[in-house]
């Protein structure tokens, strides 16, 4: 007993549910540190699953045993996996995959299926990810993916895989942050020098202005070219081409032209490799790039370059996408158990905020009100189902600030009367916020710039480019342009028989939220299991835990709430069946075997343990126990109890 007290306080509790005194932040934060500086970079709350950026590689394998769903389940479920950026959401998300992947037996198919899909990362990273001040892998798409399994529980394959391609890659020349994947870079600086000449590029990145920007263009990330299987020599050779054309627009230079407007040079050599590369006429190309009418001041003149660019990237990450779904999702439609797992763009601040910053940063904030709302929906039916009474705790629901984004009203909260959209233009007040602003912040806001209070934080945004970005302007001129290419995966991404509408098409707010509204349903229809990631410091440097830091982060992911949630009224809650199975050696009456229901054998069992009546609740179906104390003082009964037969045992055999 003692032994198992002494390792409990160097390690700290492996379930915040357990934790006493559970009330306190100070308690909860020091578990979490205790346990972060041992290299235990999980813990629970019930279900939830608490992960803490170790910054550094460990060696141990995942403790999912109670908190991944199991797939022997009849029930759909999803894992929702969250926290800002750099807190550890896509490396989660690939152990997870691995988990499965690992506890599945091997077959030649199944492996091949299971290899591809871990396959697919590095090179969808390459794509869809970008080294950024907070994290040096930092997604910028978000992933959801079904992971089927047979009636036995065995994973089968993947059903669904889809990456949503989001604006929040455009290439920005406003933003501090470099935007474009150099782990791509990286691989190719490996590769022979003709490749280069071939592609009409440096060796040397820094010659590259994507690949400056931010001041963090070195990343050793992927060299190998395995990684690359599913793709053919040929496509790899295109996309190289698409790579480079984007390195090369990068560097164009735009002149203004005596009227003030962009122009180009048509002896303007990036623009002729481009050319080259893409199979695109100069002269299209040149016009595609400068015929919107452009202000040649200061860095508007710039302003083409992003959503170009920014057609090319996202266009050619969903034919990237499509290819890996070719290889891996499987047609059979017969019903089979899935789990979905979800792996988004954190919750993100800098020093200038831009409309990408926006969207990344609403979509967070949606899946925290899915998450609010469907803690408490969970808890409330259980203890319904089960016939126990419950008691509400107060959240923080952040629904206010999705409201106010998605243009409802919400008069009687704000400080303004509607939604910052207002048609297709913004609303810009001062400040937005739950309750009024304080003198003091208001006036840090300069002229351009409204702020919001997220449920993670406060965040100012600058207008500048938001209705153009939101509008999608130069995405219908961009369009044309690319179906002239003569490169194979662009035309497939700009099929000439895809309809032109002549209707404005619908702004990219409009088109992110109703795929959010459609993740939202799928979620809604599947059991939620969450992983919260944690950053233990900004300088993403091992055994460095910042007390401020975590704390707030525990503050908005809300997990005091949903421990308290858990807690509110009963710590603990297990089926009679694995509570009997665990404590029968307790009670003479249903050792070894009980010949009743479960339920009577808890009965009596707890009955014998000199359970108070106010102690614990009898479910349909589970023990609710209300302290950690009495499960412990079981737990720890139940040890010495263990211990004694083990020394019976042993007595027994000694001299055979
Ligand atoms: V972002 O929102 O996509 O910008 P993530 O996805 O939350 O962010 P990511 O998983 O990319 O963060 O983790 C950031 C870095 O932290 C990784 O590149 C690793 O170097 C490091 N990390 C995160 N989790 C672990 C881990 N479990 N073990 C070791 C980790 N290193
Ligand atoms: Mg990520």
């Amino acid at each position: 007993m003692e032994a198992s007290l002494t390792a409990r306080d160097r390690v700290g509790i492996q379930d915040f549910v357990l934790l006493d005194p559970y009330t306190s932040e100070t308690a909860f934060l020091e578990n979490l540190k205790k346990r972060f500086h041992e290299n235990l970079i999980y813990t629970y709350i019930g279900t939830l699953l608490v992960s803490v950026n170790p910054c550094h590689l460990i060696f141990m394998h995942w403790q999912t045993t109670s908190s991944a769903p199991c797939c022997l389940s009849s029930n759909n479920h999803f894992i929702l996996i969250s926290g800002e950026s750099g807190a550890g959401k896509t490396e989660a998300s690939k152990k997870i995959l691995q988990f499965y992947a690992v506890s599945c037996p091997s077959t030649k198919l199944l492996n091949n299926v299971r290899d591809r899909l871990l396959l697919s990362n590095p090179v969808l990273e390459a794509f869809g990810n970008a080294k950024t001040l907070k994290n040096d892998n930092s997604s910028r798409f978000g992933k959801y993916m079904d992971i089927q399994f047979d009636h036995q529980g065995w994973w089968q394959s993947v059903v669904t895989f889809s990456v949503t391609c989001w604006r929040s890659h455009v290439l920005s020349t406003r933003t501090t942050e470099r935007e474009t994947s150099t782990s791509s870079i990286s691989w190719w600086r490996e590769e022979r020098k003709n490749l280069l000449r071939w592609l009409g590029l440096e060796r040397n990145c820094q010659h590259y202005r994507y690949l400056v920007q931010g001041d963090c263009a070195k990343v050793s990330s992927i060299n190998d070219k395995s990684d690359w299987r599913t793709f053919s020599e040929n496509d790899i050779e295109q996309l190289f081409g698409i790579i480079a054309s984007v390195l090369h627009l990068g560097n164009i230079k735009f002149e203004a032209n005596e009227r003030g407007y962009a122009s180009l040079n048509n002896n303007n050599q990036e623009m002729n490799w481009v050319s080259k590369l893409l199979g695109i006429p100069t002269q299209v190309l040149q016009q595609g790039l400068t015929h919107r009418k452009i202000e040649a001041k200061a860095e508007e003149v710039f302003s083409p370059f992003s959503v170009d660019h920014a057609v090319h990237l996202c266009r050619t990450f969903n034919w990237l996408v499509n290819k890996i779904n070719e290889s891996l999702v499987n047609k059979d439609s017969s019903r089979k158990t899935v789990i979905g797992l979800l792996d988004i763009y954190g919750f993100e601040v800098f020093n200038v905020n831009s409309f990408e910053q926006f969207c990344i940063n609403y979509c967070n904030e949606k899946l925290q009100q899915l998450f609010i709302q469907l803690t408490l929906k969970s808890e409330q039916e259980e203890y319904e189902m089960e016939g126990i009474e419950w008691e509400s705790v107060p959240f923080f629901n952040n629904k206010i600030i999705c409201d106010l984004v998605e243009e409802k009203t919400q008069r009687h909260h704000l400080s303004i009367g509607r939604g910052i959209w207002r048609r297709r233009s913004l609303v810009i007040p001062h400040f937005v916020t739950h309750k009024l602003a304080d003198q003091k912040t208001r006036k840090t806001l300069d002229r351009g710039d409204f702020r919001l209070l997220h449920y993670a934080g406060e965040v100012t945004y600058c207008v500048v480019g938001f209705l153009d970005k939101n509008n999608d302007l130069l995405y219908r001129n961009g369009k044309e342009v690319m179906r002239q290419s003569k490169n194979a995966i662009i035309k497939l991404c700009f099929p000439s028989t895809e309809p032109d509408s002549k209707r404005r098409p619908e702004t990219v707010v409009t088109q992110f939220k109703s795929s959010l509204v459609g993740l939202t349903e799928i979620l809604m229809s599947k059991e939620p299991w969450y992983v919260r990631c944690i950053k233990p410091n900004e300088a993403k440097q091992p055994g460095r835990f910042d007390d401020v830091l975590v704390r707030h982060q525990m503050k908005y992911l809300g997990l005091m709430e949903h421990l308290r949630v858990r807690r509110a009224g009963f710590a603990y809650r297990r089926k009679y069946e694995i509570f009997l199975q665990r404590y029968k050696a307790l009670c003479p009456d249903t050792w070894p075997n009980w010949k009743g229901t479960a339920a009577e054998g808890v009965h009596c069992l707890v009955k014998h343990m000199g359970y108070t009546p106010d102690e614990y609740k009898m479910g349909r179906t589970k023990i609710f126990i209300r302290h950690p104390k009495t499960l412990f003082a079981t737990e720890d009964a139940f040890q010495v109890c263990k211990h004694r037969l083990a020394t019976r045992i042993q007595a027994k055999y000694k001299g055979y």
